[in-house]
């Protein structure tokens, strides 16, 4: 039995590396061994972007028209047969965790770009435009929420909702953006969103973060859906004291009401199956001193669900656990991102199937446990997402590792996706 036909492109898994790697060095955190080196590249950072201007600079060398939006989502577009026609757009984002990895959302972006050169150096012409996006701030570690650039694009929140959200240095989302769209004037600016003409359609190329494809022996993951997460900032005020002389029944101590309330988010959020996802990932103390009790304590909640109505049932509860947990202290509990349950139509997931098929790759469906902008790209087109392996199911830190070839692998059933969509 003859093998798959070769696609009509060639995908250049060199130059493709190169660039993941070149990107790799803006927030490299020198790490044990070269192959786990870490970055941390967190949203428009000097370093964030530095790579966004890396890469303008590749678009604008392979004949790309670039252009930039009110929040500083970044677009290359290739023009099709069919100016008019609703473009096939392809992306994700280039801001990491603090702690990150050299793939997690930057891989998507240079997929994305390697695919529509590969396509443009194969001379293929295609019926409609495809543009390439750069989504502003998907990670939410120096700003929370993440997916701020999708959700505005997508029209889920306004641009200015998250101004006076600040970073730990008291440098607001505004000013840090006005800063940004300031250094990048002479781009062309673009409207936000779709402007009237909705995407033909989403794909977004990303890591898979988890540990099934690579337990399972496959090349690609055909994305069906993303499964549902609230985040929630809480804050707990008391008063500071002499840790020495402040006897234990007259204090307002804001960490030790803090300890109470996630003990008891332990017992809302408890799932003996497992699927039920609560996270506390940033504690922050003042006056963090050790011989001043605390008066203020903040914490982060990030809770993952598939099923919308346990996501929001237990999200709905955890104010009221958190003052029921209040002893000496008074709390605020603000919800700063509720993305429910999401499923792909079957355009986009039914062309990677195809072309993974044609390919002679190894695919299956899956859902996925880590958010993306695709999410918010569903009330506008039909979206869907591709994986590729992640080395271990790590992501999120140093160790985050893909091979050049499983990239190429990937980048190749990205391409001829987007010829699929594009052609029709
Ligand atoms: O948190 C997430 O799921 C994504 O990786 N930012
Ligand atoms: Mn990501
Ligand atoms: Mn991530
Ligand atoms: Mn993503």
């Amino acid at each position: 039995m003859p093998g798959p036909a070769a696609p009509a492109f060639v995908v250049d898994q060199e130059r493709h590396w190169s660039r993941l790697m070149q990107m790799a060095e803006l927030g490299a955190i020198p790490g044990p061994a070269p192959e786990d080196r870490g970055v941390n590249r967190a949203c428009l950072t000097p370093l964030d972007r530095a790579a966004r201007r890396l890469l303008i600079g590749w678009a604008e060398a392979a004949g790309l028209s670039v252009s930039i939006d009110e929040i500083g989502n970044l677009f290359l577009r290739h023009e099709g047969g069919d100016p008019g026609a609703a473009p096939v757009l392809t992306g994700s984002h280039m801001d990491t965790q603090p702690n990150g990895g050299r793939f997690d959302g930057i891989w998507g972006v240079l997929a994305a770009f390697e695919a529509v050169q590969s396509i443009r150096e194969a001379g293929i012409a295609t019926r409609r435009p495809i543009e390439v996006v750069a989504w502003t701030n998907e990670e939410g570690g120096r700003f929370a929420p993440g997916c701020m650039g999708s959700m505005a694009w997508a029209g889920a929140q306004p641009a200015t909702a998250w101004d006076a959200v600040t970073d730990t240095a008291g440098i607001s989302f505004r000013q840090a953006l006005d800063e940004h769209l300031a250094a990048e004037a002479d781009l062309p600016r673009r409207a936000l969103g779709p402007a009237g003409r909705p995407p033909h359609a989403y794909v977004e190329a990303h890591i898979e973060q988890g540990p099934l494809l690579e337990s399972d022996g496959l090349d690609i993951g055909i994305v069906t859906g993303i499964q549902g997460s609230r985040w929630f900032g809480v804050e707990i005020r008391g008063k500071t004291d002499h840790a020495g002389t402040a006897p234990l029944r007259l204090r307002q101590d804001a960490v030790q009401d803090m300890v109470r309330a996630i003990t008891a988010l332990n017992r809302l959020t408890h799932d003996p199956a497992d699927v039920l996802r609560f996270t506390v990932g940033k504690v922050e103390v003042l006056p963090n001193s050790s011989n001043t009790v605390a008066d203020t304590a903040r914490f982060s909640i990030d809770l993952r669900h598939p099923d919308a109505a346990v996501l929001t049932a237990r999200g709905d509860a955890v104010a009221g656990v958190v003052q029921a947990a209040m002893r000496h202290c008074r709390a605020t509990v603000q919800e700063r991102f509720n993305a429910l349950p999401t499923t792909f139509p079957p355009l986009v997931p039914d062309a990677v199937e195809r072309a993974a098929a044609a390919q002679g790759l190894r695919a299956r469906r899956l859902a996925s446990g880590a958010f993306h902008d695709a999410q918010f790209l569903v009330p506008v087109c039909p979206a869907g997402m591709i994986f590729v392996p992640s080395r271990g199911g790590i992501s999120h830190h140093p160790a985050e590792y893909t091979s050049p070839e499983q990239l190429a692998a990937g980048t190749r059933v990205l391409t001829a996706t987007l010829l699929d969509l594009a052609r029709d």
